[in-house]
């Protein structure tokens, strides 16, 4: 009864309180008569995916052996044509091979051989993109993402013959078929089987070289597919996982692109929706999904992240000269260097513990990294990066406190964490060495070219260097030996380590690839690391962008 009298005023209470908030949402949000702009362009610039039929091309078997990539090959067995012709009775447990990664949508029909279908078939569909995926169980599942990323689908057909397509999109190259349940009343075989590749690539990128080392010209070929595969409505991580828009992965697709596909309607997409789904705060989310409407995964603020928007808008904006966008985004850029003020200390060294605390900060897959110097150093190369944009927008006077911070990060970062002794730079409290910091350092403009150059050779030398943990580190370590200009060590770097995924088979960049321990995952069960992703396609650009040292 009384919550009954209690209820009208409760109501108005609750409706005035929300109505409040919302307007202190909308107060605070530095953005909110541009979000459904940014939204719109995002969607204006969607790109329509290309569809392609795609077909077997062999039937595989999976065999041990210790010299393949995680101990398992694949090995053709037979022509794609066994599948269709004989009894799937005797097929169950078949792997069939698409001959290369495809991202898309996977249909079949049964066909009956004899008698009548008395009762459903229970198929169960198992797509990899690395033939481990086929050979291990996946249950019970040891992983710490979702079980769901994997791909096994079991379908149950009641229907013969008619088409059946997996709903799900799929990303692999292999396809393991399994026979759970059927009548012995009848007999059937696999009709047709076929996978509707998209992709938002329609371009073709120039040819290298005649004189580019055939090793080299293979690392391309596998980039420019990780590429085209994780381009789709957005710039994905991995077709598998995490199938989304993450802003590290976006800074480094976009530089490929720029060199190869120059889908630059992709690049200004992502750039729109990221700023449109920001917080309200403006500080940007470091991941979009688009579907069913496109949001972002609320509260996950990655620090480095935010920084690199910047970074990407400015090499966009040099590269395309489309002034328009850097100037709708430039509010953008100009509120993720609150960060760097926030946490820049009074002697010049950013708060990397107080930051650590607040945020995710990430640099690598590589549990131990120190991230002082890292952090130092990418916030540098922020606020220079982000200077030059405002100079490219004529936008000098929203951010005259920069060159002053930038210079003050500089000479205490010399100071700090530079040994003059080992020629080394160092990060926290054990000084630790690691490449990332070397790296970070090197293109955050801290080290002079000479001092570059000790660093970066200095560090191969270190017994317990912390090395990189996936390509994505590789990349900037990568950049800063050329901006260093270690030209033949860049080119043995990418040689190594790129060249030795291909040497291993990869149709695709892998997300994770340590030369010493391929079953490494930073997520406790290997095979649901992504075999095609995003962040591991930047050789095409480095081998485009720098024909001089990659194509001859
Ligand atoms: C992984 C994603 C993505 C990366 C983030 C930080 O989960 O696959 O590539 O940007 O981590």
């Amino acid at each position: 009864m009384l919550l009954n009298l209690l209820k009208p005023k409760f109501l108005l209470f609750a409706a005035l309180f929300s109505v409040g908030f919302a307007a202190n949402a909308i107060a605070q949000d530095p953005y909110h008569n541009q979000r459904q702009d940014w939204l719109k362009k995002a969607e204006d610039n969607k790109p329509q995916l290309s569809e392609t039929d795609k077909y077997p091309v062999g039937l595989v078997k999976l065999e041990k052996d210790a010299t393949a990539f995680q101990g398992w090959k694949a090995s053709t067995v037979d022509s794609a044509g066994k599948l269709y012709n004989s009894s799937f009775k005797n097929q169950s447990g078949v792997i069939v091979d698409f001959g290369e990664h495809l991202t898309g949508y996977l249909t079949f029909t049964l066909k009956a051989l004899k008698g009548t279908p008395d009762a459903p078939v229970r198929l169960k569909f198992t797509v990899g993109e690395v033939p481990s995926e086929l050979a291990l169980p996946f249950d019970p599942y040891k992983g710490e993402l979702s079980r769901a990323w994997l791909q096994d689908e079991i379908v149950t057909v009641t229907t013969i013959p008619s088409p059946v397509t997996i709903p799900r999109r799929l990303a692999g190259r292999y396809v393991k078929i399994e026979l759970l349940g059927t009548s012995s009343n009848f007999d059937f075989a696999i009709g047709s089987l076929e996978f509707k590749a998209t992709t938002a690539v329609t371009a073709k990128p120039p040819l290298l070289a005649s004189t580019t080392p055939k090793l080299i010209a293979d690392i391309d070929r596998v980039g420019l597919n990780t590429l085209k595969e994780c381009m789709q409505t957005v710039y994905e991580d991995g077709p598998k996982r995490d199938r989304r828009l993450w802003i590290g992965d976006l800074y480094l697709e976009s530089l490929a692109n720029q060199y190869s596909y120059q889908n630059n309607a992709l690049t200004k997409r992502c750039f729109y929706l990221l700023a449109g789904l920001s917080d309200n705060d403006g500080i940007l989310i470091s991941n979009v999904f688009e579907n069913p409407e496109p949001h972002a995964q609320a509260g996950s603020r990655l620090l480095d992240y935010c920084f690199l928007f910047n970074v990407a808008l400015n090499e966009y904006v040099k590269a395309t000269d489309d002034k328009q966008t850097g100037l709708d985004l430039w509010p953008v850029a100009k509120k993720q260097l609150d960060i760097a003020r926030k946490y820049a200390g009074k002697d010049g060294m950013m708060d990397y513990i107080k930051a650590g605390k607040e945020w995710w900060v990430f640099f690598d897959w590589k549990d131990g990294l120190d991230k002082q110097a890292s952090l130092q150093g990418i916030t540098l190369y922020t606020l220079n990066q982000t200077y030059e944009l405002a100079k490219l927008l004529g936008k000098e006077g929203d951010v005259s406190d920069i060159p002053a911070l930038a210079k003050k990060l500089k000479s205490a970062a010399y100071k700090n964490l530079y040994n003059p002794k080992s020629g080394l730079f160092v990060s926290g409290a054990n000084r630790q060495i690691s490449y990332a910091s070397q790296a970070w350092m090197v293109l955050s403009g801290v080290a002079s070219k000479a001092q570059a150059q000790t660093a970066l050779k200095a560090v191969t030398t270190v017994k317990d260097a912390v090395h990189p943990g996936a390509p994505y580190l590789y990349h900037y370590y990568v950049a800063a030996l050329i901006e260093s200009d270690l030209k033949n060590e860049a080119k043995e770097a990418v040689q190594n380590y790129w060249g030795g995924m291909v040497k291993k088979g990869a149709d695709t960049f892998w997300e994770v690839y340590d030369p010493n321990d391929e079953l490494k995952s930073p997520y406790g069960f290997y095979p649901v690391n992504s075999y095609c992703h995003a962040w591991s396609c930047t050789p095409v650009y480095f081998i485009r962008k720098y024909p001089e040292i990659f194509q001859r």
